[in-house]
């Protein structure tokens, strides 16, 4: 399997279920270095996997709790991201747009916090399909994205973007 045609997208079901939680205030983001996990040494939105029993928007105030000490407010659900890698694992991927914060992040055993203009998102050190989607999410443009991945990689994608 190295491209979407590959796959029965119609039967198909992620491993795992996760989120992301951009929090965006004054023209700029809320990003992390990540520690740990899947991503580790990239820079990402904080996120992580769905407990059983939460929902995701549960799981996004969740991890922006544990992973930056700060609770995220007025939460949206921006666009999905399913990701299928080459060695079998896949990720579904629900992400929110926060426009509120309470508290001052603070680092953890799982995130450093970077509060970035969003003129200077540092794509170069992320996951190479942000900067496909990250763009419209910041643009209140709710996306739908499929994504191969082979590691690192992206073999393949396809991006629905709402007008
Ligand atoms: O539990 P853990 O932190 O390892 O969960 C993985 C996190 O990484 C989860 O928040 C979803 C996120 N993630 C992927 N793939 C990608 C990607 O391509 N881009 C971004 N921005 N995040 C991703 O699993």
């Amino acid at each position: 399997m190295r491209c979407l045609a590959d796959i029965d997208w119609t039967t198909w079901r992620a491993k795992d279920l996760a989120t992301l939680c951009f929090v965006l205030r004054d023209d700029q983001v809320l990003l992390i270095r990540k520690k740990r996990g899947l991503g580790a040494g990239k820079i990402n939105g904080p996120g992580g996997r769905i407990d059983p029993g939460e929902t995701a928007l549960d799981a996004a105030v969740r991890e922006v709790e544990e992973e930056l000490r700060v609770t995220p407010a007025q939460l949206s659900e921006g666009g999905t991201l399913a990701f299928q890698f080459v060695d079998g694992y896949s990720i579904f991927v629900t992400v929110f747009r926060a426009e509120a914060l309470s508290g001052t992040p603070e680092e953890t055993a799982e995130a450093v916090p970077l509060w970035t203009p969003l003129h200077a998102i540092p794509y170069a050190e992320m996951w190479v399909d942000d900067a496909l989607w990250l763009p419209h999410l910041i643009a209140r443009r709710r996306f739908d994205g499929r994504f191969v991945f082979d590691g690192d990689a992206m073999l393949d994608h396809e991006l629905a973007v709402a007008r």
